[in-house]
């Protein structure tokens, strides 16, 4: 018990203080050795928004195996991708599919001020044709902005948003909440371009969904990494990768296998894109920011205009005289990133 104890004590002199102490929670006991690595620090504390959707889903089982780098603490879902009955049923039967217990929180069901037109490509449910096993649990109390303040509040500081849908949850949370704008650590979003678009040929899903969320949050003031088109168009999902998943073991290769599988079927039976997963990119550049060259500018979301609708302009001449306001991801080694990302996967016993 004594070591026990001992390890609560360094717990509380820890940065991380309740993450850590969750996690001696988590520890199996036998009597008083306690089977743990205490040398270990604690990951990064976490909470993801996300729109799931099919690379939604590839993202939340990345996420559950990256336990050494972060501590996923709550998942938040917003309507994007499709409704928000949809996303939110997606996720919540994924993570109890991956026998995952962070709690899953409903969030906005419509944009801050527009009406949802969801997107093509994910099928009528958001998975395509993917089927998954009903959770056998519910969703948790509360909305995600109360969620979000909440695991803020528990790692002052400390805490950081992945937030891979529309903004609309984030944007609440820092409007209900303004003081999140000094206690989140970082906010990583996947979404927006300097450089072209796929919703028009300006501007990203994510933020043509919604732009005044997207805005709301490029103009709070919190630390802000933007994972845009500019990097997550590269990865194209290669054959070699394709076959690496499913040959490899555990739940979350076995989902991620049938999504892909999903994703190449689309591109070869209807001459859609190549499969970006645009989402485990914005993981990736949390967990292996290495991967990555991100240069920092002030970055003006537009919010009207028939193609500038969720524009994301980056000051490159600081033609504003603004300071900037986000860390933008400009390129990814592609080779380094698959290499992280089947080796995720292939690592699990
Ligand atoms: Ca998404």
């Amino acid at each position: 018990m004594a070591l026990t104890a001992s390890l609560v004590d360094i717990a509380r002199k820890s940065h991380y203080e309740n993450v850590y102490l969750s996690r001696i929670g988590a520890f199996d006991c036998y009597g008083d050795r306690v089977v743990c690595d205490v040398t270990k620090p604690p990951g990064i504390p976490l909470v993801m928004d996300v729109d799931t959707g099919t690379d939604d889903a590839v993202c939340i089982a990345a996420a559950t195996l990256c336990s050494d780098a972060v501590d996923l603490i709550g998942i938040g879902t917003v309507c994007g991708n499709v409704g928000i009955e949809h996303t939110s049923r997606n996720t919540i039967d994924l993570v109890d599919f991956l026998g995952c217990d962070v709690p899953v929180h409903v969030g906005a069901a419509q944009p801050l001020t527009r009406r949802l037109s969801p997107a093509i490509s994910h099928g009528a449910t958001g998975l395509g044709d993917v089927v998954l096993p009903a959770a056998h649990r519910d969703y948790a109390a509360g909305g995600v902005p109360g969620m979000i303040v909440s695991a803020a509040r528990r790692n002052p500081g400390a805490l950081e948003v992945l937030a891979v849908g529309p903004l609309t949850n984030v944007a609440t949370a820092l409007i209900e909440h303004p003081e999140l704008r000094s206690t989140l650590k970082r906010i990583t979003v996947m979404g927006g371009a300097i450089r072209g678009g796929n919703m028009t040929l300006a501007s990203e899903f994510n933020f043509h969904c919604d732009p005044e969320a997207a805005r709301i949050v490029f103009e709070s003031g919190c630390d802000l990494t933007m994972v845009g088109l500019d990097v997550t168009l590269k990865p194209e999902l290669p054959r070699r990768v394709f076959d690496r998943i499913n040959a490899s073991p555990g739940r979350a290769a076995d989902i991620v296998g049938r999504v892909l599988d999903f994703m190449m079927r689309r591109k070869e039976e209807f001459g859609a894109d190549e499969p970006n997963l645009h989402d485990v990119i914005a993981l990736a550049a949390i967990v292996q920011p290495s991967l990555f060259s991100f240069e920092t500018y002030y970055v003006h979301l537009e919010t009207g205009g028939e193609i500038t609708r969720g524009m994301t302009i980056a000051d490159f001449n600081n033609v504003s005289g603004k300071p900037p306001n986000a860390h933008v991801a400009v390129d990814i080694d592609v080779d380094g990133f698959w290499n992280w990302f089947v080796d995720l996967f292939g690592a699990v016993k």
